[in-house]
């Protein structure tokens, strides 16, 4: 198959297409480029849900009964789910694809494990790009699951239009001890197993110590749900729609995407830098010169630096370029 067949396939819906087009991306190699040049003009769609908390709240059983909503009204539904790297949680996300077979026949179903590569925030270098491949086929809505360790509440919040923190009571779940950010990153709280003992009383504390944005205006609302029966489910895809509504009517949504595309640009052109621009660089004469400067003394580092910046503002396009 080559790079149009491709594109043209994953247009189409078709699963093995876009499975084969996220594989691409994630290992680099050169026929990703192309085929994502191509498939990004068709992008800018879906809805991007994030969801994040510690492990074992119930994330992914969450998840599952959202797509069970979202396919009774007809939508079509991706999920990636980012595998953490620590071996301590690996238990889970093998646990989550079980789980989430019970979707398998189903077309208007993606679900896709992302291993996220150590990158310090958790989420998947290759996310965004999988992102707009599964925005261009079509899915109305990409669910992004992600594991509540290290940075990646941050990350996810980046990632995503609206950004759900699942939390559970007990478990020394207090919000004393909540982990620092995951209050900002929060556009809706779910506050899962809500069958379990002192529910009600960790949804008050949380609602108390939560203020409306200063900005925005946007108060997060907390829905109390029990992801393995179902009960809440309905009242929190409401409350995740009306945050999307919100976005909309505030110009907010729009806002995060450019942000979103602003960090794509940078993290492309930081990549440029690392893999190509900077080794080549610093093979050249002219940097090896600008070395024994250094090493004589006779030159800072510093001014170093700001000599090898001024290369960069004719690089690539002079020949003679160091
Ligand atoms: N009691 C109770 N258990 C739940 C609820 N939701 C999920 N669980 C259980 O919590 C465990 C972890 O769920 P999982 O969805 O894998 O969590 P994740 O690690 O956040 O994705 C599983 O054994 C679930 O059956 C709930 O509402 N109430
Ligand atoms: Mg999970």
């Amino acid at each position: 198959m080559n790079t149009a067949q491709l594109v043209d396939r994953v247009l189409a819906g078709e699963t093995r297409a876009i499975s084969r087009a996220i594989t691409l991306l994630e290992n680099e190699e050169r026929a990703g480029g192309a085929l994502f040049r191509d498939l990004f003009a068709h992008t800018g769609r879906a809805f991007v849900l994030g969801i994040t908390g510690a492990p074992g709240s119930g994330k992914s059983t969450l998840v599952d009964g959202l797509i069970r909503i979202l396919r009774e009204s007809g939508r079509r539904v991706a999920v990636l789910a980012i595998d953490p790297t620590s071996p301590i949680s690996g238990g889970a996300v093998l646990g989550d694809r079980i789980r989430m077979q019970a979707h398998a026949g189903d077309r208007g179903v993606y679900i896709r494990s992302m291993a996220s590569r150590g990158r310090l925030g958790g989420l998947a270098a290759a996310t965004s790009k999988a992102q707009h491949i599964l925005d261009a086929a079509g899915y109305q809505v990409i669910m992004i699951e992600t594991v509540g360790v290290g940075q990646s509440e941050v990350d996810i919040a980046a990632a995503a239009d609206t950004t759900l923190v699942v939390m559970t009571p007990g478990l020394g779940d207090s919000i004393q001890t909540m982990k620092a950010g995951i209050l900002e990153v929060a556009d809706l709280f779910a506050l899962n197993k809500a069958d379990l003992d002192g529910a009600h009383r960790f949804a008050r504390q949380l609602a108390a110590s939560l203020e409306a944005d200063p900005t925005s205006g946007w108060l997060p609302p907390i829905i109390e749900t029990q992801a393995t029966n179902g009960t809440g489910l309905p009242a929190l895809w409401s409350a995740i729609e009306r945050h999307q509504a919100f976005l909309l009517q505030t110009g907010g949504l729009e806002a995060r995407r450019r942000n979103r595309l602003r960090t794509e640009i940078m993290e492309a052109v930081e990549r440029q830098l690392r893999t190509n621009v900077l080794p080549s660089l610093t093979r050249g004469a002219a940097f090896s010169a600008l070395l024994a400067d250094v090493a004589a003394r006779t030159l800072a580092p510093a001014d170093a630096a700001q000599t090898v910046l001024g290369w960069l503002r004719d690089y690539p396009a002079s020949d003679d370029t160091p």
